[in-house]
This record gives structure tokens, sequence and C-alpha cells, in this order.
């Protein structure tokens, strides 16, 4: 069966519309082979926007775009935190992964400390995993692209930004 593209995996996140477990799959490994090249220090140029802690909240996500501007028009660097306490988590992540596939260049993903499977466990995340009869929802605590720290960096320490010359941390 064919996964299709990431463009469409997109366009049905933005209309509400769930993926497929497949299309999780193949999207997860997309950018799971992006972020094992990516140094824990990223090298950013302005103008970017910056964002905070989005913790699942996906419809405010899509206002921030709005508001903001689109990604390639504009490029943003997100400080990690993707999931938990709100209620869209599977969502939230998924659009910001479909994006980072897409445009690599102009998205870069922190991982905040929410983006590890100690704290998905006891949080929100897990809560609505095991409610969740969908074998979609479940797959992206299996197979986090962000379980895979990068290459070259030391385990411990968090992935930061480089924004001409400045340090951004999660
Ligand atoms: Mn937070």
């Amino acid at each position: 069966m064919s996964t299709g593209s990431i463009e469409s995996y997109l366009a049905a996140l933005k209309a509400g519309i769930p993926i497929t477990e497949p299309q999780l799959r193949h999207l997860c490994s997309v950018v799971k082979s992006l972020l094992v090249e990516e140094c824990s220090v990223t090298a950013v140029s302005s103008p970017v926007n910056v964002c905070g802690d989005i913790h699942g909240q996906f419809y405010d996500l899509l206002e921030l775009f709005t508001t903001g501007g689109e990604i390639p028009a504009k490029s943003y660097v997100f400080m990690g935190d993707f999931v938990d306490r709100g209620h869209n988590s599977v969502e939230t992540l998924l659009l910001l992964l479909c994006l980072k596939a897409l445009y690599p260049a102009h998205i870069t993903l922190l991982r905040g400390n929410h983006e590890s499977r100690q704290i998905t466990q006891v949080r929100e995340l897990a809560k609505r995993e095991a409610r969740s009869a969908s074998p979609t929802s479940r797959a992206p605590l299996r197979e986090p692209p962000f379980a895979s720290p990068p290459s070259r960096a030391p385990l411990r320490e968090p992935p930061r930004a480089m924004i001409d010359r400045k340090e951004f941390s999660s």
C-alpha cells in the first residue's frame, strides 16, 4: 500500500484528518534521518521566529503560523515541549514533523524535557494513548524521532540553537 506524500499528510493534519500508522512510520523515519545528521548545536540565521512550549495546543500552533507567517516563507525555532498538558499532543507533534520533513532548513526543533519517554509516560500524552483505541495515535510513543539523539551529541546534552551566534536552549 502506498503511503502517499508528506505534503498530503500535512494537508490532512491541517484539515483535522488523522494519518495512518504506515504514514506515521514513514514520516518518523524521514525526520529521524534528518535529526541524526544535525549537530546538538544548530546554527540558525535571523530573521527567525523563536517559539516556546506548544504543549499540545494544536489550534494555537495553527494560529501562530497565521500570525507569524507560514513555513517556508518564514523560519522558526521551536524550543521543545511540543507534547503534554494540552489536548492535541499527537496532532501538534505530527504537524511539526511534517514541516521538518518538508522544509528542514526553515524549522529547527529542539528537544524539550517532554520529548522523552520518561516524561511522556507520566504526563497527559501517555494517559491519552492509554485511552485511545487507535493504533495510529500510539505509534509516536513507540518510535519517537527524538528517541535518537543527534549522532555527534553527548547523550545528556540538550540540543541548542545558535541564532546569529547567540545561544538558545530549551
Ligand atoms: Mn514546558
